[in-house]
């Protein structure tokens, strides 16, 4: 079938043609001239007219996934950490070099509008990064797609310091005028909370029914705002639908009608702060009630456009597993379950089988941890309340669920228990992972030491029961995003050397293998990172006021304040460099200096992540005062790392630090970006280090620590952290400094919540893997000091990290779980 293309006056790809509409957009929808333009002005005319090249695109693919309705997929994510959008635009639509020359012809430098732009920061950490990796690779490989998520009027938060202390601020990212985003009020959907429900009989004699309706006891409405997602270079362009929450236009009748219309107008918020603020919570979900209407109201919404929106009128939703897999990004979304068979049971008239049937070929589930702590549960007294009708199918689904557990296991009670949904104790609450391990078509979990543990440990006893349905997508990144566009410098090389392919086929790295052997290429690549680091040197002096020396080592550890990840274990590792300088154990002249660099935000109210940054604050402060150690060693604490300050940080890393206790990092993703960009890994086996391991081989990867069942089987036998300070000398001196007030101005409370929770729990196992740490640091060191063997080994890890694409990952869950169709590009 040829679609006929639709009528859109794509603006002329040339200069003048870039130059004409740009002005256009300054004059019209800024309301300004070039002589008058502030930045932001410049910025907002620059956003619209890129967006116009994309526009057609846009619409032709939308109408061809309309048209031809094939099987796609809705990936649903409380969290998309986008990053910066223009940048992506201007390479996804082949317009870089264009818009430079066409700014630079009206005298303005395209690198100020650049620094115009507030990410839009809708995500915690790794896992709302992921989402926004998977829909730019679902885009650049043109499978029909659409991601749905929350337009959270705030982000995540934007931190600041204050006397090393971390203090979160607003994220208005909003205010500047969000020119990506196109509202469609038109497409308002109504959601319903709280109430009650009713039994009642459907039709006459025979065909009588008793039916179950939902009389919410308040509604809201969900504004849908749509956002480009560009594929590299291949004419198409996918959706990404975020859900504002509004009040009803009925909301408050009642008050207008008592005439007090300031009241009525005031009690409008309460509807709209559903979508006010994004949870700043990485790992560790609190049960706010607030928190669960966020997730209902956007999955309510979700599937409520899918249906009318993107479903033709007449679509027999027997149908729909033909059409639809909705992907659920963690437990979040999974409130979607019940939902569906709502609408297909209460709405629709379905049987309570054949809409189970039904429902259950259209999800599949996604765990993105390990922790016990982070597997979302919700009181059923908060649930029932306000989703009385949820509540019930939950129990039903449960119930059913259950008489099948005990038919397969001749009754074992303890069994059934583990199994259930609902849990008794401490307070009766639904497990949000086991309905959605009970609902969903797959499971699974995000690299192969994850899925195993998962298999094996967190939800063994699904895996015994239903073997087929456990799966392994092991995580990626966008090489869009994290080289072609980062790492500009490097990005040219390889073209240079292999082509330009890579960029949508990460597998052909391997063709530079060959040359890490070739001394003039190793050059070259040292050369740009050198470029890179002066890139970084640069933005931190502007952003920061930090001064760092280019010509140091780079050893970086950036990621979410979790105690697992052990920042705590990298402090101490600075904290025994400046004692063995300090106490003339070693001479600076034989250090590799250092620039250790750390980024991370804790959860506002995490008081111990709060304390370690504190910590890591004042140790590089006086670290940094130090007359001699600063010579060779300094800590580098930009406050508010997110996605854009990635983009830099990453390409300039030497070393890369992923140092969290085996098995409790569900994968990671910083630690594929770095090896992506040429540094080497100082890791444990965790997560998705161990394939990074596997594929750029032992010699060029920093490996130390517990494996999993080491450290499992510690903790079994008793782990006791003091026995370690007892036998370490380097160790004890570490702690000994922290205790005495070294980084406290002598104070010995300020950090003692630090000190002793290490002595007494160290849950996470710092003392136990510190003297291989240690160990594995100076092999780090000794390997810099031969610079052409580092790049050689940093040239391999390119080389062998292409498996790291998110377009594999996305070829993955194509072939494993969603068997979505693929359309031509255009
Ligand atoms: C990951 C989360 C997470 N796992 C709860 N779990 C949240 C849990 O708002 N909440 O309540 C927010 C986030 N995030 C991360 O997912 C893992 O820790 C990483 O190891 C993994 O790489 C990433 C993507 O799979």
């Amino acid at each position: 079938m040829t679609e006929p293309t639709p009528l859109i006056a794509t603006p002329e790809h040339t200069v003048e043609g870039f130059v004409r509409e740009y002005l256009r957009e300054l004059n019209f929808a800024q309301g300004t001239i070039l002589e008058r333009a502030s930045v932001n002005d410049h910025y907002l005319a620059l956003a619209r007219t890129v967006r116009h090249y994309l526009m057609a695109r846009w619409i032709t693919t939308t109408t061809e996934h309309y048209r031809r309705q094939p099987k796609a997929v809705a990936y649903l994510s409380a969290e998309y950490l986008l990053g910066r959008q223009l940048d992506n635009a201007l390479v996804a639509a082949d317009l870089e070099d264009i818009a430079a020359e066409a700014l630079a012809s009206l005298g303005i430098d395209l690198a100020d509008l650049r620094e115009a732009e507030v990410e839009p920061g809708l995500g915690n950490g790794g896992l709302g990064r992921l989402a926004a990796c998977f829909i730019d690779s679902l885009a650049t490989m043109s499978v029909p797609a659409i991601g749905y998520g929350i337009r959270y009027e705030y982000g995540i938060f934007r931190q600041t310091f204050v006397d090393g202390r971390q203090v979160e601020k607003p994220d208005e990212w909003l205010v500047g005028g969000a020119p990506w985003e196109f509202a469609h009020p038109e497409h308002e959907v109504t959601v319903g909370f709280g109430g009650h429900t009713e039994r009642y009989v459907d039709g006459e004699g025979d065909d009588a029914v008793e039916r179950t309706r939902w009389v919410p006891g308040w509604k809201v409405l969900g504004v849908p705002y749509n956002y480009m997602v560009p594929g590299y270079r291949n004419g198409r362009v996918n959706t990404l639908r975020l859900w504002s929450s509004r009040a009803t236009h009925a909301f408050d009748l009642k008050i207008f009608n008592h005439g007090d219309y300031a009241e009525a107008v005031r009690s409008r918020t309460f509807a709209e702060n559903i979508s006010k603020v994004l949870y700043p919570e990485d790992s560790t979900p609190q049960g706010k009630e607030l928190r669960l209407q966020q997730q209902y109201f956007f999955v309510a919404c979700s599937l409520r456009d899918f249906i009318n929106q993107l479903l033709p009128e007449d679509f027999d939703l027997h149908d729909l597993p033909e059409r639809i897999c909705f992907q659920l990004n963690d437990t979040h979304p999974v409130i979607a379950v019940p939902e569906l068979m709502r609408i297909l049971v209460d709405e629709e008239g379905f049987d309570w089988d054949e809409a189970w049937e039904v429902t259950r070929r259209c999800f599949a589930y996604t765990c993105h941890t390990l922790l016990p702590e982070a597997l979302e549960v919700w009181p059923v007294d908060v649930l029932g309340r306000l989703l009385p009708r949820h509540l019930e199918i939950i129990y039903r689904i449960n119930d059913e669920f259950l008489a099948r557990v005990r038919e397969h296991s001749g009754d074992d009670e303890l069994l059934v228990r583990r199994m259930s949904i609902i849990a008794e104790h401490p307070a009766r609450s639904v497990r949000m992972a086991h309905l959605a391990t009970v609902a969903a078509t797959k499971v699974n979990g995000v690299a192969e030491l994850h899925s195993q543990l998962l298999r094996d440990k967190v939800l063994a006893d699904f895996a015994r029961f239903w073997p087929e349905k456990f799966t392994n997508v092991t995580n990626g990144v966008t090489p869009r995003r994290f080289v072609r566009l980062a790492n500009p410098g490097l990005s040219g090389l390889i073209t240079e050397a292999i082509g330009e392919g890579w960029v949508t086929d990460l597998d052909r790295l391997r063709d530079l293998e060959p040359l890490a052997d070739d001394a003039e290429f190793r050059r070259r690549f040292r050369e740009v990172k050198d470029a890179n680091k002066h890139r970084l040197v640069d933005l931190l002096a502007r952003r920061d006021g930090i001064e760092i020396d280019p010509g140091t080592m780079l050893d970086v550890m950036v990621k979410r304040l979790h105690e697992y990840k052990r920042q705590t274990l990298k402090i101490l590792h600075v904290i025994t460099l400046y004692d063995r300088i300090v106490s003339g154990e070693v001479a600076v002249e034989d250090l590799v200096p250092r620039t250790v660099v750390f980024g991370a935000k804790a959860a506002p109210g995490y008081v111990m992540a709060k304390e370690i940054i504190a910590l890591i604050n004042h140790v590089g402060a006086v670290v940094g005062a130090h007359p001699e150690v600063s010579k060779v060693l300094r800590v580098a604490f930009p406050a508010n790392y997110n996605v854009t300050v990635a983009e830099t940080l990453v390409p300039a890393a030497d070393l890369s630090e992923q140092i969290s206790l085996a098995g409790k990092e569900a994968s990671g993703t910083g630690n594929m970006k770095f090896a992506l960009n040429g540094a080497l890994t100082i890791g444990t086996d965790d997560g998705a280090n161990v394939e990074i391991r596997q594929l750029v081989g032992d010699d060029h990867f920093f490996l130390f620590g517990l494996t999993e069942p080491e450290a499992a089987a510690m903790q079994e036998a008793g782990y006791r952290p003091s026995s370690y300070y007892e036998k370490n000398r380097s160790l004890r001196r570490a702690l000994d400094l922290v205790a005495h007030g070294e980084f406290s101005g002598g104070n010995r409370s300020t950090f003692e919540p630090v000190v002793s929770n290490l002595l007494g729990e160290d849950r996470f196992m710092v003392l136990a893997d510190f003297q291989s740490y240690l160990d594995a640091q100076e092999r780090v060191e000794a390997a810099y000091r031969d610079p052409d063997a580092w790049s050689r080994s940093a040239v391999l890890n390119v080389a062998r990290s292409g498996f790291f694409s998110s377009d594999r990952s996305m070829r993955d869950y194509m072939d494993r779980i969603w068997h979505a169709e693929v359309l031509p590009p255009l």
